[in-house]
């Protein structure tokens, strides 16, 4: 007798923290989707909202399983820049030509 339980639980953590980065290199929706893309693929990644108007990315996560450097990492590897925004860090806008498509 088959005594298998496939219990696919989530572990549950209440450990979710909630922060803005600013995004360098994005020129339009389509690059905004790709840097939302690899964010939200992240493990630990809850969900990530990316604003391409204000060149910035709001991620939700759980510290325990990934952290913002890994989340530069998978943003660079895209061709993008991913930055913790200091608080009175004003975005500039960024037209330098980065873009994917
Ligand atoms: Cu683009």
């Amino acid at each position: 007798m088959e005594n298998e339980k496939q219990n696919n639980q989530v572990s549950q953590s209440d450990n979710l923290v909630e922060e803005t980065f600013s995004v360098e290199g994005m020129t339009c929706a389509g690059c905004a989707n790709s840097v939302q893309k690899s964010l939200s693929k992240l493990e630990g990644v809850k969900s990530a909202e990316v604003n391409l108007a204000g060149a910035s990315a709001t991620v939700a996560y759980d510290p325990d399983a990934v952290t913002p450097a890994r989340m530069q990492q998978a943003v660079e590897g895209i061709g993008f820049k991913l930055e913790k925004k200091e608080s009175g860090d004003i975005p500039k806008p960024n037209r330098s030509g980065g873009c994917c498509c």
